[in-house]
């Protein structure tokens, strides 16, 4: 691997440099004691972890500078599921594209970009095919995206509309698609950026660093959701890189969540028809199936899975108790929080970070459907609305 010069940032050796720069604590500073010099504008994962990623001083960065995300603490939250612990919520929803996705898409594009290809081409549940559609037209190649019908949540299908990508419905789901891609890939034609590609899994190893480097060390845990399992396994070999650099000392237990109608790996075989409300991970047969089983068993983690029911209960709450607005599956490693602290899994005073891997508004349909109730139309009066909201 050789070290990416950038002049602006030097070389990315001195990590301990990057690490007070872009630190969490920066917050912490009280601004009116002094007049602290602006931080470095942030160059994306690629620029800031080169030295962990298969890139050259010649290669042809693709960035929309995302990454360098906020690590929300969330007490309200935690006290509301009667647990007693520092639980830090990795806010994926502030990528450009919304997502977590863009980490590992802008390795994809960028690698598509050195190689020469002209065509990207992406099964995808939505999210995928957001960020490849974006990193696409960033780059000027034609993207083709590959959606299930009627099971993409309404904010990723206008992403992909929008930037620009050949948008094709097929009558089948994520698992067909992907099917499809594989066979497309073989002809040599395209550049799949489905995580089948392993360097979207080195982007996206990227967000464990930012945790290492905002919390000073790995966490007790990490929790997070499961569907196509690239992101599990990513972040496995980000926490365990971080260690073997010296850039961190301890490493987490790995917490993957699958939805139960889409429990492949806690089953242990795959599933044909796979079912959930949180359409991001229905799933049936994830390609990194044994990345994720290797992340669970080597951290002394688990993957397991909960119920609609109590994926949209922690969806809500989370939204309720912090004004944190995710997208349902995101809520699949809460709910399995609120599982694992009644099976008193979770010691108290843990360090515990998830990751909400995508935005809330990705999915308006979901969130006017469980907020459970409609706005209150009245004439336009004063009176009229002090009535409605009872103020009179
Ligand atoms: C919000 O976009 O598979 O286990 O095609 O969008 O790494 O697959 C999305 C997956 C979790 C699961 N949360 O991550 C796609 C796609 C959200 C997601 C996952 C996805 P992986």
């Amino acid at each position: 691997m050789v070290e990416l010069h950038c002049p602006r940032y030097g070389l990315s050796s001195d990590s301990t440099l990057f690490t007070r720069t872009y630190s969490n604590n920066d917050l912490t500073q009280n601004p009116m004691s002094s007049n602290p010099a602006p931080a470095a504008a942030w160059p994306g994962v690629i620029r800031r972890y080169a030295r962990f990623l298969p890139v050259t001083a010649e290669t042809p960065i693709v960035t929309l500078l995302e990454g360098n995300t906020p690590l929300i603490p969330v007490p309200n939250f935690v006290a509301a599921i009667g647990a007693n612990f520092d639980l830090r919520l990795k806010y994926e929803a502030m990528n450009p594209t919304c997502s977590f996705k863009d980490r590992g898409m802008t390795m994809a594009i960028t690698k598509a970009k050195e190689r020469g290809a002209k065509i990207v081409v992406c099964a995808s549940t939505g999210n995928t095919s957001a960020s490849a559609a974006a990193y696409a037209a960033r780059a000027g190649l034609k993207c083709v995206v590959i959606l299930p019908q009627g099971k993409i949540a309404h904010g990723k299908m206008s992403q992909a509309l929008l930037y620009g990508a050949t948008t094709v419905s097929i009558e089948g789901n994520f698992d067909d698609a992907l099917n499809i891609v594989r066979e497309l890939g073989e002809t040599g034609l395209v550049e799949v950026v489905n995580s089948v590609n392993p360097v979207r899994i080195e982007g996206q190893k990227t967000a464990a660093f930012e945790i290492c480097d905002a919390l000073g060390d790995a966490p007790d845990f990490h929790f997070l959701p499961v569907g196509n399992a690239g992101n599990i396994t990513a972040y496995w070999r980000g926490f365990r890189e971080y260690a073997e650099a010296g850039l961190s000392d301890t490493l987490p237990r790995m917490m993957g969540w699958q939805a139960a109608g889409a429990a492949p790996l806690v089953l242990g075989y795959p599933v044909a028809h796979p079912e959930t409300v949180a359409t991001a991970i229905r799933i049936g047969n994830p390609a990194s199936w044994q990345g994720a089983m290797d992340a669970a068993r080597e951290s002394s983690g688990s993957i397991r899975s909960v119920t609609d029911e109590e994926i949209l209960h922690a969806y809500k709450l989370l939204a309720r108790t912090e004004g944190v607005m995710v997208e349902p599956a995101c809520a699949a490693p809460l709910a399995g929080l609120i599982k694992a602290i009644r099976a008193g899994e979770i010691p108290d005073g843990s360090l515990v970070t998830a990751t909400m891997t995508g935005h809330g508004l990705k999915d308006p349909d979901t969130a006017i459907r469980v907020a459970g109730f409609e706005p209150i139309l009245v004439k336009a009066t004063m009176q009229a609305v002090m009535a409605a909201v009872g103020l009179a």
